[in-house]
């Protein structure tokens, strides 16, 4: 071997040695930096927990159990809550949770709250963020330890289209403000309910959708989605999986905050363009969710409405939309 050779392999070897000393002291101070990746996740940020694997999805037979992209669609009888929060309790997890009750919608609050504490998450950490014009209205409801509700006062909006839809910009900038160093996941939910049965861990997933009550059965054909292509939330005839609602999402804080943002992108350009789509936010979601496809999709169970008679493969109401007079309760009609 030349002398050219051995001094080759020697600096080789050197630059080897160097590599894994710093790799070892990236490990020790608890964090693996890939030296050729540029915006690396500050480490004081939360990062989304693993998930376990879905639970037994086959054994429902009577209803889709999961999508075309393969992800589980959670119904009564596919999961094992024992065995799901026995797997989560120890990870200390925070679920935020945003509920809106402005004008009349107020009254809503209290039976919303207090059947919240009964089902959702019971035995996590949850935090409740409630958006009201009234913040001196909001029920004092008894929350178990490790629970908390924080009360954000937002402006009177005389349209509820408004209402419904500037939702999203307040989510995101919630996520982004307070959020992300802090909470786990997220789920945004329509204060017009109530929860009935258990809601907990199973419904965990990076981005999650609910499926429409009144649509889960439906042609893509009948799906409501918005048709006028200068919307921004436009379905073509040919686009679509589900019709999911705009009255129970969430996931991840970075999923929940891309969601958020994007709508509220894409309302407020069809606002300068003098259009707003046919649901609102519902429709942006909607077409969200076709081009970013959920991880984890819940069905009717989790936002019940009684539009048409209850269904045989409905064994369980888990969070049901209360029956309302909109031309009483609504600020326009
Ligand atoms: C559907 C969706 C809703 C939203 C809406 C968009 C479901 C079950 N519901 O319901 O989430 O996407 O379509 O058009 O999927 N709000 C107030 N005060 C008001 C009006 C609304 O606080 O005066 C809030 C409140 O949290 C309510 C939510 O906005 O739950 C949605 O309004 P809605 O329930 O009147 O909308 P709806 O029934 O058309």
């Amino acid at each position: 071997m030349n002398l050219l050779k051995i001094k080759t392999r020697a600096v080789i070897l050197l630059c080897v040695l160097l590599m894994g000393l710093l790799y070892s002291s990236v490990r020790q101070s608890g964090r693996v930096i890939d030296p050729f990746k540029q915006n690396q996740i500050s480490p004081t940020k939360r990062q989304p927990p693993m998930l376990p694997m879905p639970g037994n999805a086959t054994s429902r037979t009577d209803v889709l159990t999961m999508t075309s992209w393969s992800v589980p669609v959670v119904w009564e009888g596919t999961f094992n809550p024992v065995l799901l929060d026995s797997f989560y309790q120890d990870k200390s997890l925070t679920i935020a949770a945003t509920v809106f009750a402005q004008g009349k919608y107020i009254r809503f609050l209290k039976r919303f709250l207090e059947t919240m504490e009964q089902h959702f998450f019971t035995g996590f950490n949850v935090h409740v963020f409630v958006y009201t014009d009234q913040p001196n209205e909001v029920p004092q409801v008894k929350m178990a330890s490790g629970r908390q509700l924080t009360v954000k006062t937002v402006p009177t909006l005389n349209r509820w289209q408004d209402i419904s839809a500037s939702r999203m910009f307040l989510i995101q900038a919630l996520i982004d403000d307070e959020l992300l160093d802090y909470a786990d996941f997220i789920f945004c939910l329509d204060v017009d309910s109530e929860f009935h049965g258990h809601w907990g861990t199973e419904s965990l997933g990076d981005l999650v959708g609910v499926l429409h009550p009144g649509y889960y059965k439906a042609q893509r054909s009948a799906l409501p989605y918005e048709r006028r292509p200068i919307s921004k939330a436009y379905m073509a005839p040919e686009e679509g999986d589900f019709y999911y609602c705009g009255g129970a999402f969430g996931g991840n804080l970075q999923e929940v905050q891309r969601l958020s943002q994007n709508c509220t992108i894409n309302f407020w350009d069809d606002r300068t363009k003098g259009i707003e789509a046919v649901w609102q936010e519902e429709s942006h979601i909607n077409r969200y969710m076709w081009l970013n496809k959920p991880s984890k999709i819940l069905s009717p169970e989790y936002l019940w409405q009684d539009i048409a008679a209850r269904k045989p493969e409905i064994h369980i109401i888990r969070f049901f939309g209360v029956v309302k007079n909109y031309a009483e309760i609504r600020p326009n009609v």
